[in-house]
């Protein structure tokens, strides 16, 4: 199924009229304020961020899954999937592949496929925290940690490969997770673990082609519940410096410990002109992979804040991937990442509006309360029509769920597919 534009067009006419009247209102408000409204909604249209291929079937938890029908059964079913969420947002055009779950057969035709989607290939993502069927070594004990020689060189030669995969299909960067660590004291040895770890990525970091980036991803803990190899961010960083200059740190929004301060972990990342990558999703808990800003809304727009600080004053910093590592256990994926989608944006737009320097006037002053009143003016601000106007100039819906629903998409999904297909992924 594709969406044309036409549609969405037709969708968009029944409330263009209350669309413009909030427009015109906010951007008189925000116009008087010193705002530059037509730059932040030129902004909110540039901002892409890639759907990970796994996040397009029910994710399931250790006690279940739950289908919700017509999910994707294969790597052009999921593009498609992305093209849906795409052409209703306008803010997803690339796909993050997890290897070996994606293995396009047809390079040639996928890329074609993609491209016709208007979808680009972000990183690609490495398994080595699961067997493969046939494989000679296991990684019960870890993968580029792992004791044993032999297994630590099939978790290396497996980076190497999906590399050469993402190489055909455009990618630029690899993103690396590990789930290696003990799951009782005594159970390894840390200095080793991290030194054979060390070792492994900077001969994966080597196989790296010119222009390419290598995105270290750190998580506290799961599936080992007493330590994890790349536990923290500083892991992380200390391990992309040893790598080299193309290797960066990778942030996961579910990777911390509850009430971590993650805005000046990004902060002090990006001073140091080493953020890579960003994961988003939000938890309650622990790495709960629910929808973004559906917990801690005040959170994501806190660490907007300072990534829009960073992107403005941080030229040592490159670009960042921005990714949606989510996972839907009972809602429909696709819903949910347009949830998700709008939350990003809604963040962002609002962290837009904040004058940085009046706010680093403040700071100089230790004008406390004004620099509180500052962050809440803007994020008390409802930025929706923005983002809406953002989506209107690149023919994308200014209701993306409306429109999902009332095109009865899924319905049409269940349709063409069936409703009993099963995804690959977790
Ligand atoms: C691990 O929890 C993670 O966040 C990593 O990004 C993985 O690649 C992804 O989830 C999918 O398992
Ligand atoms: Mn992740």
């Amino acid at each position: 199924m594709r969406i044309e534009a036409s549609s969405i067009s037709a969708q968009n006419e029944k409330h263009l009229k209350v669309h413009q009247r909030n427009f015109d209102f906010l951007t008189q408000n925000l116009s008087e304020k010193g705002c530059d409204v037509e730059q932040i909604v030129q902004k909110l249209s540039n901002f892409q961020v890639a759907i990970p291929s796994w996040a397009l079937g029910a994710g399931g938890t250790r006690f279940g899954r739950f289908s919700f029908h017509g999910e994707p059964s294969s790597l052009e079913q999921k593009i498609d999937d992305v093209g849906l969420i795409h052409a209703l947002t306008q803010t997803a055009g690339a796909i993050s592949l997890h290897i070996p779950w994606d293995i396009p057969s047809d390079y040639t035709q996928i890329k074609q496929h993609a491209s016709s989607l208007g979808i680009s290939f972000d990183a690609v993502n490495s398994n080595t925290f699961q067997d493969q069927k046939n494989a000679k070594e296991s990684y019960k004990y870890g993968s580029l940690s792992n004791t044993s020689k032999n297994v630590r060189q099939q978790a290396i030669d497996h980076n190497i490969d999906v590399i050469k995969i993402g190489e055909k299909l455009g990618s630029k960067s690899l993103t690396v997770w590990l789930a290696d660590g003990a799951n009782f004291p005594g159970q390894s040895n840390f200095q080793t673990a991290l030194q054979h770890t060390q070792d492994s990525l900077k001969q994966i970091y080597r196989a790296l082609p010119e222009d390419w980036k290598m995105f270290i991803e750190y998580k506290p803990y799961e599936p080992n519940f007493y330590s994890t190899v790349i536990q923290d961010w500083g892991t992380s960083f200390m391990l992309a410096n040893e790598c080299g200059e193309k290797a960066y740190t990778l942030v996961d929004l579910g990777h911390h410990l509850p009430n971590t301060n993650i805005e000046q972990i990004v902060s002090t990342l990006m001073y140091k002109g080493k953020l890579g990558g960003f994961h988003f999703n939000d938890s309650k808990y622990g790495d709960d992979d629910i929808t973004v800003g559906s917990i801690k809304p005040y959170a994501l727009f806190l660490i907007f804040n300072e990534l829009v600080y960073g992107m403005e004053n941080n030229p040592q910093n490159p670009d960042l991937a921005w990714m949606i590592d989510a996972s839907h256990n009972i809602k429909d994926p696709l819903e949910d990442l347009i949830q998700s989608l709008e939350a990003i944006q809604e963040a962002y737009a609002k962290a837009l509006l904040i004058d940085q320097d009046a706010l680093r006037k403040a700071q100089e002053n230790n004008d406390v309360t004004k620099c509180q009143e500052m962050l809440q003016e803007a994020f008390r601000t409802d930025v929706r029509p923005l983002i809406q106007q953002s989506r209107l100039k690149s023919n994308g819906a200014l209701h993306p769920l409306e429109v999902f629903r009332t095109l009865k998409v899924r319905e049409e999904l269940i349709h063409e597919r069936g409703k009993n297909t099963v995804a690959t992924g977790l």
